[in-house]
């Protein structure tokens, strides 16, 4: 991409698309397009084959989607299969008929089999059943790969597609209903602290394992495969370690500084018991994380209390 160059980062306020913005910022990207979904809603397709018409990128960042933890994703899975479909459907469908360069979509590790061997190799996409608390948001997000190599293939575009690990990072959401983990985590161990509550309550059996990547890692991976990768097959991004999700309870309470017990919660479920992505073929590209969980967690921790304890929920 040249400096000059237009992108439109989709989802510019979210955990990925803020991200991705500053990045781009950071590095010197001069003409960058946004819109917040009140202004454009990704939804309506007359709404976004307008702005495309009338904005032309020549990049796409397509960080917009309906995202959420375990419990979001079980309860509302409508919502997320038709508000996915329709804004990856959108975009991808202008980004094509306004000559994109080139769109990089967001997918996620949720999107490889449920009980898939780990880690979790690019080439074990739809090789079995999907974990059912997540299956909807999952289609929607195959649907949204398959459709930029159809249209790679059809129409010879230059669609790319990057699979992150479990994010987090400043704009993540705290709401705890609807968080993923380790957001829901950093608010939890805090009120506990603030109020002298005598445990924290966690979902699930604590067993599971996860692997976290900073939100600036892997909008620095995004920007760097957009400058750099080519291939119809998608790629996964991620640290290439993870730890059970009763260690990231440990860890976090160690960050926030609270001192009571954690209590587990088995009604609530536990999801994918284990999905590591492989990241060999990101590292064989030239892409490393940097940034460690510890220090992940140190940032996340006064983002939120920074930013998200003076935001009303
Ligand atoms: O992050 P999370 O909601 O989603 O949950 P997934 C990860 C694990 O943490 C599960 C446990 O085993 C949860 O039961 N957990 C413990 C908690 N305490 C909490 C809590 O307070 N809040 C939450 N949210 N979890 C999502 C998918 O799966 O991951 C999405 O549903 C997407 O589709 C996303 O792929 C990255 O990692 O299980």
């Amino acid at each position: 991409m040249k400096k000059d160059a237009k992108i439109y980062v989709a989802g510019h306020r979210g955990l990925v698309g803020s991200a991705i913005l500053t990045k781009l910022m950071e590095q010197g990207y001069t003409n960058l397009v946004y819109r917040t979904s009140k202004e454009l809603d990704l939804r309506d397709k007359g709404a976004v084959d307008e702005f495309f018409a009338e904005e032309k990128p020549a990049f796409v960042f397509l960080a917009a989607a309906k995202v959420g933890g375990i419990v979001a994703n079980n309860e509302y899975p409508a919502d997320f299969i038709r508000d996915n479909l329709l804004i990856q459907t959108n975009v991808i469908d202008a980004a094509y008929r306004n000559n994109v360069e080139k769109l990089l979509f967001l997918g996620s590790t949720c999107i490889y089999p449920k009980l898939a061997s780990q880690p979790l190799k690019e080439s074990y996409l739809l090789t079995g059943e999907l974990e059912p608390t997540n299956e909807a948001y999952a289609i929607a997000k195959i649907a949204g790969i398959k459709m930029c190599e159809s249209y790679n293939r059809q129409y010879g575009t230059k669609y790319i597609s990057a699979m992150p690990t479990n994010l987090y990072g400043p704009n993540d959401n705290f709401d705890l209903k609807t968080s993923h983990v380790l957001p829901a985590l950093l608010r939890k161990f805090h009120e506990a602290k603030e109020s002298n509550a005598p445990f924290v309550e966690m979902w699930g059996t604590g067993t599971p394992k996860r692997e976290f990547l900073y939100s600036d890692d892997l909008a620095d991976a995004c920007v760097f495969l957009m400058n750099t990768y080519e291939g119809n097959e998608i790629v996964n991004i991620g640290v290439g370690d993870d730890i059970t999700i009763k260690e990231l309870g440990e860890k976090v309470k160690a960050v926030v500084g609270y001192e009571g017990d954690i209590q587990f919660d088995t009604t609530k479920p536990d999801g994918t018991p284990r999905k590591l992505v492989d990241v060999t073929k990101l590292n064989g590209l030239g892409w490393k994380a940097t940034i460690s969980l510890e220090d992940g967690l140190q940032k996340a921790y006064q983002w939120f209390l920074e930013n998200e304890l003076t935001t009303a929920k």
